[in-house]
This record gives C-alpha cells, structure tokens and sequence, in this order.
C-alpha cells in the first residue's frame, strides 16, 4: 500500500484548515503572465501608476467618469492614474475584481488604502529596487516563477534578446505566435528583412523560412511553449494564411522542439477600438477546432484556455478525449471568484486533478500579489469541498494526498507538460 495513504487521514473538521496551509506553503509556478525578467530592460511594468492604469481598471474607468477615451489616452500616466484612481476608489467603493485587487496590493506593502490621492505609494514605489522587489512579490504571491510572453516580433522586445538578454531562474521565456499567426501582412516583411525568405501569400517557401525563423528563435530563447491567442472564429483546417502557417510551420517546428503550443481562443479583437487595450470582448468559438487538433495532431501536446464561459464545460469533454490537451487557467473575464468558483468544480469534478486551475496574466508585476492570494482564496472551499464529499463517500484524504495534489494541480502539470525538471521541489508528486 502506497506510504501516503498510510498517513492518518484529516478529520472532516479540519479539512479545510488543512487545505489552506497546504496552499499557502506550496509555491505555484505561474504558467502565463506578461511580466520580464530584467534582463529585458525596461519592458517589465510594476508600480502603483501601472497598476492603476492597468486595462482591466481602464475600461471601468469610463462606465464611472465623464472622461472620454480620446481625453484620457491624450494624458500623461501620473495624470490617467490620477483619474482612475479619483472615479474608481475616491468617487465610487472599489468592489470590483480588479479595483480590490490595487487595494489589496497596497494592504499588503503596509500601505493607507483609503487616501485621496496617491502620493504615499508613489514614495514606496520609488524606493524600491527592481531586483528585491521581484523576490518580494514573488513570496507575498506564493509563487516560485512565472512564465512570460515574449514576440520575437515586437520591436521593442526583440533586439534585447538579439543583443543576448541572459536566462533568471524565476522567469520562462515563451515564444509567442500572434504577430506571426494573426498579423502575417503586416509582418512578412518584417522576416523578410530579417533574412528570411517570406512573402505576402506563405507560399511553400515562405512557411518553410518561418520554421526556420522559429528554430532560430527556439534556440535564442529556449521557450518551455510557444503561444498564441485566437479570436472567436477559429477554424481549424483552415485554408487560410493563419491555418497553412499554424499547420505546415507551428506545429512541425513545435514537434521539432518538443513544445507544447498554447492556444487562448475566443477574443473579439477591438470590438470597441477608442479602448485600445481594452477594447476587446470575448466570444463563443467553435472547440470542434480543437477536437481536430488533437485528432489530425496527436504527436502535439496542447495548453488550452478558452474565453467564453459557454465554452468551458466542452473544454472538458475534450480533455476527457485527448491527453494531448491540457486546459490551464479562468482567463481575463473569466478571472472572477463566482466564474472562478464555477469552471474549477467542473473541472474537479470531470478531470480529477489533471488541469492547472489557474494562471495570473498579470501585466503589473505587483498584480502577482493580489491575482495568486484570490486564487488561494477561491480555491481553498472548493477543494475542501471535493475532500468533504470524498470523505462522506468513504474515503477521508491524508495531509499528503492533498499536499501531492495541489502540488499537481500548481507545478506538476506544469512541469511535465513543458518538460521542466522538477529540481526546485520534489514535493511528494508521483508524476
Ligand atoms: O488578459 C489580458 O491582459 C489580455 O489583454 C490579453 O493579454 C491576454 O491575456 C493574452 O495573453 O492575449
Ligand atoms: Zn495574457
């Protein structure tokens, strides 16, 4: 009999204290934000101004002011934050997901929640030092490292990487396709004076230099997946510019290297452009796209979020089918405790604990604080619950079952879908 199921089992009545600690001590791996390492310079955002002008807040901004979007994009950060933080936490209660959260950073920093302006936090902000700072968050989040979203052709983050920007072991690299996937005309070119043999229709020739494109950048970044978001029309096959290069270049060049491929589907792109960023809605997209994927593809592994909150229960049913799929997180408008709450029991219920739950995305370095403590939060009655109904069934569960599990459910998945030793832990996971 296995050593952990010998282990005096929890008492109903503790169950949920127990959960609670085996969440706090486990340290997550955060598989999807927009955070960089510093060694990319300036790239990476934290600080109490871009976490008031985060996207999320921006686009309340406008339901709680008389600012219009063409005012407020026209000012300086200080003077936007100023205004956010005036319609959104002095004018109106900040009971929003993303509004508790700037107020949660700043409890947690020893900060006044309840100023009228933001004075305070701009002096602690700016003295603190990037490096320290990262560790600090990183353990107030309870997170060991986080995975970032790096496009090769974004000019602003490619030549860091081509003037050789060095590995940090809290950060992952990920090669992100939607430049590539979702923009081709307006970035052939862009291979093409990179030395690559591109053209406006991805002819033979032209998807063959874009595998060759993603090799080179597989070698200089050494991703653990590569990435892309898709909007709620996907088809796959398609024949398509996006569907030729996802088949014929992606997909080969992601069985190449061993990569898993991330696809985040159901965005509407811009439906409000005077936003910007915030300017996109979410949409129900067809998951047969998917289910063709994982059949046509079977020799590629897939990390798979989808937007729609309509489309999570087939989500799934397709895991159930395809071993190859791995869904992984309660993404942007879905990133709420009641939808959180509702998509995670789902999940529990058809895949046991063979999904990640969750990812931050966040944007802000200082976000990781807020995004990873509501998880806890949400997480810790949800699988006291399953444990619960697991005990009242018959079989109580031990401290290290529910340590191995969350420790599956937040590294290991991870791991050993993108092949990732797990040197930093070891913690009891049979996987
Ligand atoms: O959640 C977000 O911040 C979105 O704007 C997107 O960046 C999304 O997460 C993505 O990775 O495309
Ligand atoms: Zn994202």
């Amino acid at each position: 009999m296995s050593a952990i199921l010998q282990e005096p089992s929890v008492a109903a009545a503790d169950i949920l204290s127990v959960v609670e600690q085996e969440l706090q001590s486990t340290p997550f791996i955060d598989v999807h934000t927009h955070l960089f390492q510093p060694s990319l310079g300036e790239l990476g955002l934290w600080g109490i101004d871009e976490l008031i002008t985060y996207h999320y807040l921006e686009a309340e901004l406008f339901r709680s002011s008389k600012i219009q979007p063409a005012e407020y994009f026209a000012m300086e950060k200080r003077q936007k934050a100023d205004a956010i933080w005036q319609a959104l936490f002095v004018e109106n209660t900040p009971v929003s997901e993303a509004t508790r959260g700037v107020i949660a950073v700043l409890k947690a920093f020893g900060l006044s929640t309840s100023r009228s302006d933001l004075r305070e936090a701009r002096d602690f902000f700016a003295s603190q030092t990037i490096d320290g700072h990262i560790d600090r968050v990183f353990e107030l989040g309870g997170i060991s490292e986080a995975v970032m979203t790096n496009d090769p052709l974004d000019p602003a983050e490619a030549p860091r990487w081509e003037n050789g920007a060095g590995p940090d072991p809290r950060f992952h690299a990920v090669l992100r396709l939607d430049r590539i996937l979702n923009k081709w005309s307006d970035h052939w070119r862009v291979l093409q004076s990179k030395g690559y043999e591109t053209d406006e229709t991805a002819s033979e020739r032209a998807i063959s230099e874009t595998r060759r494109f993603l090799a080179d950048w597989v070698k200089r970044m050494k991703p653990v997946y590569m990435a892309v978001s898709l909007p709620d029309s996907f088809q796959f096959p398609e024949d398509s510019l996006r569907g030729r290069l996802l088949e014929h270049a992606v997909l080969p060049a992601c069985r190449e290297f061993d990569l898993p491929l991330s696809l985040m589907i159901g965005v509407r792109y811009l439906v409000n452009p005077a936003l910007k960023l915030a300017g996109d809605a979410a949409g129900k997209a067809d998951l047969r796209a998917v289910e063709r994927l994982c059949v046509d593809h079977p020799g590629n592994r897939y990390l798979i979020s989808v937007l729609s909150r309509e489309n999570q229960h087939e989500l799934c049913v397709y895991a159930r089918k395809f071993s190859n799929l791995l869904p992984f997180g309660c993404w942007w408008f879905l990133n709420n405790p009641s939808i959180v709450e509702e998509m995670t029991r789902e999940r529990l219920e058809m895949l046991g604990t063979s999904f990640i739950p969750q990812h931050s995305d966040a944007r802000v370095l200082d976000q990781v604080v807020y995004k990873w403590r509501n998880t806890r939060r949400t997480m810790a009655p949800i699988l006291a619950n399953a444990y619960k109904l697991l005990a009242d069934d018959g079989r109580a569960p031990t401290r290290p079952e529910i340590r191995r599990d969350i420790t599956r459910l937040f590294r290991s998945n991870f791991e050993r879908w993108v092949n990732l030793p797990d040197a930093r832990t070891n913690r009891g996971s049979s996987l």
